[in-house]
């Protein structure tokens, strides 16, 4: 007999919800949990691959401790508690001498990223760092300056849409199935895209209008974008009078940035760029200029990224149906905050971040996911102190961080480095140990809140067994924790316990998922009022376009 297991894929760093049909402890079936409104049963091909990877026989099976020189793929195959005792000791040594700031941690932000933070705390390192800004940081960045939120508490309302521009977001590519399945629906009901690449991506040969734009220029664009709709007055005078400030410094800034010389710098024709300008105006407030996914392609991405969330701005379309809105969480729908073990009590932690992120050096970065380009230049230069142990989990410093070799050099130095990953990517070929972990149909993980306009948790739950000789992070982490004597920072034995605090203050239990394998904590709609309502959170409660924190 089959049992269906409902869960969270993880071929790749979208997590969409999933049904998996398991027979015998082996998966016989995936598709998207059908439960959930805008998946109803969809899945990539991608995601179907997850039976390959399960099985799998060439993934590391067993930990392993580097034998030859770094990179060489001389091993020895060693238990769990070899290997954890190995770190463990290497880490003691390296604290001792160094203190606990000489270790960084880099991960993806995952599941069970406030395990790893934890971790952090407990050995006394500012030092855990994710891939947010070889990702998009300067969208965190440019979102925070405008309106004092994350992009992260952003959300994009494509199943209302009248009318979307999206900059490189090639996002029949790069997919994401709820958001995707929500704009094909918008598109059946008459929504246009308009794409806007150098390149002819799958989403260009979707869109309604395609415009061949000169790589890095698309500023230049939006400025001429703004230049037209303020000269033309586009705008919805209601929203920017009550929720906008700066608008006369804007019109000052935009006046020289006509359509005709941005015609000369993006090759974009004048009167196409007037066109989008009005025809965008005609759908406000349901009306995207989309700020992108990724968003560390050029130095000019952080006034990019301005530029659109200010198109957005002008069209009254942040906080409207249609359009762009702040994601709620478990608190707008009444209830508690998910508990994170980081939020326990530690002793303090003197030393800056190793990568110059939130003060001196890149004071508006965000220090919450830190700066991985700089992890090259720290251990090399011992700049502000030395390095001299990388934990990667779930992250790949050597593809993701532009300079590869720089990296590769770099890392030459240190006396440690850990891979706790489920292939043999390159860092897990570069370390001195990898800790194989067990992919997400062999393992569950912390829960998932999903805040939104109706916010949402999900779980992933193990489908079978592990194939091979593995672990699951949170208890790797937790191991090592063990015998660095800290033990007590990790209160948990198995993954009921883990939901069990993460769901105490929630009015959810754990059985509440069995059915559907999410939770929906509301059934309203959560869109603030925009008259009164709107909770931005800058200095002067509005979106601020010239920016306390960019002036700073
Ligand atoms: N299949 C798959 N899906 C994924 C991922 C994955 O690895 N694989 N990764 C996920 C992650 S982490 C992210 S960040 C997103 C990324 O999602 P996207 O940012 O949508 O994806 P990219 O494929 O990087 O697409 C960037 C596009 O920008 C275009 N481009 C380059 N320079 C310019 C320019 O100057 N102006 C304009 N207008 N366009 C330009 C490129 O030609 C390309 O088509 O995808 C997510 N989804
Ligand atoms: N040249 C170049 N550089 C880029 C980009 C680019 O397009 N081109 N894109 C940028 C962007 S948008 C991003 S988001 C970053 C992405 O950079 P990374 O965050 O490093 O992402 P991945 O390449 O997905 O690598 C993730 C690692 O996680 C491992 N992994 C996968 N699943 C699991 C699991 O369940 N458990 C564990 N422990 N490990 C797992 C994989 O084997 C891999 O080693 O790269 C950035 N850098
Ligand atoms: S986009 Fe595809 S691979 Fe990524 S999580 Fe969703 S189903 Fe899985
Ligand atoms: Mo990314």
């Amino acid at each position: 007999m089959a049992k269906e297991v409902y869960s969270i894929c993880f071929m790749c760093t979208v997590r969409c919800p999933i049904r998996v049909l398991v027979e015998n402890d082996d998966v016989k079936w995936i598709e998207g949990n059908p439960h959930v409104p805008g998946i109803d049963g969809a899945l990539c091909a991608k995601g179907s691959a997850g039976l390959a990877l399960l099985h799998d026989d060439q993934r590391p099976q067993y930990p392993m401790i580097r034998t030859g020189p770094r990179g060489s793929g001389e091993w020895k195959k060693v238990s769990w508690n070899e290997a954890l005792d190995y770190v463990a000791d290497k880490l003691k040594g390296i604290i001792k001498e160094h203190g606990g700031q000489s270790v960084v941690f880099g991960e993806r932000t995952n599941l069970n990223t406030h395990i790893s933070k934890t971790f952090m705390k407990a050995i006394g390192s500012p030092n855990h760092f994710t891939h947010d800004a070889l990702c998009k940081g300067s969208l965190n960045t440019a979102w925070r300056s405008l309106t004092g939120f994350t992009d992260a508490q952003v959300g994009v309302d494509y199943g209302n849409t009248k009318y979307i521009v999206m900059y490189g977001r090639n996002i029949f590519e790069a997919l994401e199935i709820k958001p995707i399945n929500n704009l094909l629906n918008a598109m059946e009901k008459g929504a246009k895209l308009i794409y806007i690449d150098p390149r002819i991506s799958i989403t260009a040969t979707k869109a309604d209008r395609y415009l061949m734009i000169r790589p890095g220029t698309d500023l230049a664009l939006n400025y001429a974008l703004i230049h037209t709709i303020l000269k033309e007055r586009l705008y919805d005078m209601q929203y920017v009078r009550r929720w906008v400030k700066g608008l006369k410094e804007l019109q000052a800034f935009v006046e020289p940035y006509t359509p005709e010389w941005a015609e000369a710098e993006t090759g974009i024709p004048a009167a196409e760029i007037v066109t989008l300008a009005r025809e965008a105006a005609a759908a406000k407030p349901a009306v995207i200029f989309h700020y992108g996914y990724r968003s560390a392609h050029h130095p000019n991405e952080i006034h990019l990224r301005r530029s659109l969330i200010i198109l957005n701005a002008l069209m009254g379309s942040i906080e409207a149906k249609g359009g762009l809105f702040f994601k709620k969480g478990p608190k707008a729908a009444g209830r508690g905050d998910i508990r994170k073990y980081v939020e326990q009590e530690f002793p303090k932690i003197k030393a800056p971040r190793f990568d110059g992120s939130g003060h001196d050096q890149f004071p508006i970065a965000d220090a919450s996911h830190g700066n991985p380009q700089m992890l090259a230049h720290a251990i090399v230069n011992e700049d502000p102190y030395p390095v001299r142990a990388l934990i990667a989990n779930r992250f790949e410093p050597l593809q993701s961080i532009p300079d590869a070799a720089a990296t590769r050099k770099a890392l030459d130095k240190l006396d440690l480095i850990v891979a706790i990953d489920i292939n043999f990517s390159e860092i897990a070929w570069y370390a001195d140990v990898i800790l194989p972990e067990s992919i997400y149909l062999e393992r569950a993980d912390s829960l998932q809140v999903i805040s939104g306009l109706k916010p949402q948790l999900y779980r992933r739950q193990q489908a079978v067994s592990p194939r091979y000789d593995t672990r699951p992070a949170w208890l790797i982490i937790k191991q090592i924790a063990q015998r660095l004597d800290l033990g007590k920072y990790f209160p948990y034995e198995t993954i009921e316990d883990i939901w069990n605090f993460q769901l105490q203050d929630m009015g959810v239990t754990i059985e509440d998922f069995d059915a559907k394998g999410f939770v929906a904590l509301t059934d309203q709609t959560l869109l603030w009022d925009r008259e009164k309502g709107i909770k931005f959170k800058t200095p002067s409660g509005k979106i601020e376009l010239v920016s306390a924190l960019m002036e700073s």
